[in-house]
């Protein structure tokens, strides 16, 4: 069996990291067009910073929760009969700290720095700034998180559809659904023929394209799920 799970937020908020459209959320805060998009970034470099360090410093305190480790559990049981594509949508890296290995981060990563002017991308673990220099190119001022924003292009949208066109059932995990591409995927992988399930806390918005769906917190609906996977 050959299993696509699609990961949001929800599926490290019990690991203490924020949501974006929940209640209390970082766009229920904050407003994604003052903080996630390349013009923000272009016109408030400071702020945009500001707030990626600060949700960085969070990252390197969390740990992963019963979620990440079920999922990481399902892969290493099907690594001899099929697999797992784990595409996030997460910048965080508690998907590898639970020891899941085919973790594709279409919205990138958080502990990733990129250069705007020559596209080098480094490790980064500490604060960014304006001040940043680039390892690449010796320049200052473009060093910015490895992460996509409003209007640039998800990562890997090839390797994406081929996992998505090879898998025999596709899983949601606390996602809203609001974000696209990734909230057209369960479409497209119903017009496959794919089986589709959704793990949420709540109904996401597209929950009525799903087939099945299960909710509770990521952390009870998820290892269950894997059991049940697992068991067939
Ligand atoms: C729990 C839980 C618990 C809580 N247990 N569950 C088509 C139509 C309309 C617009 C567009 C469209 N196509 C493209 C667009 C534009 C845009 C877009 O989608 N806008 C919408 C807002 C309308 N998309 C883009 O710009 C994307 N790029 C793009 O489209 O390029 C061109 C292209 C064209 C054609 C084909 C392909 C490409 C880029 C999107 C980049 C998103 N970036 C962000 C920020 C990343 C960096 C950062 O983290 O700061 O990514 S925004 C934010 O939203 C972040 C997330 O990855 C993303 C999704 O959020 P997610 O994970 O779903 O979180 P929430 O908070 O929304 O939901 C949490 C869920 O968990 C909820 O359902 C809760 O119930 C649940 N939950 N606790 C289980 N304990």
């Amino acid at each position: 069996m050959r299993v696509f799970a699609l990961t949001g937020a929800g599926v490290s908020a019990e690991s203490g990291l924020g949501t974006f459209r929940d209640a209390g959320g970082i766009w229920a805060q904050f407003d994604p067009m003052t903080l996630a998009t390349p013009e923000a970034f272009a016109t408030d470099p400071e702020t945009v910073h500001a707030f990626y360090n600060t949700r960085r410093r969070a990252l390197l305190a969390a740990k992963p929760n019963a979620a990440h480790a079920a999922l990481a559990r399902l892969e290493a049981g099907l690594r001899s009969g099929g697999g797992v594509f784990l595409c996030t949508q997460n910048i965080d890296d508690l998907h590898e700290q639970a020891e899941s290995r085919a973790v594709h981060h279409m919205h990138g990563e958080l502990l990733k720095a990129r250069c705007g002017w020559c596209g080098w991308r480094t490790g980064s673990r500490g604060d960014l700034s304006v001040e940043t220099i680039c390892e690449g190119c010796r320049r200052v001022g473009a060093m910015r998180p490895d992460v996509v924003w409003f209007g640039e292009m998800p990562i890997g949208l090839d390797r994406i559809a081929d996992e998505l066109a090879n898998s025999d059932i596709f899983v949601a995990v606390g996602t809203s659904g609001a974000v696209y591409p990734a909230a057209g995927y369960v479409a497209e992988a119903r017009a496959l023929g794919i089986p589709t399930v959704e793990l949420n806390l709540a109904p996401s918005d597209n929950a009525h394209v799903f087939a099945d769906a299960r909710y509770g917190p990521a952390t009870e609906t998820v290892p269950a799920f894997v059991d049940d996977l697992l068991a067939r």
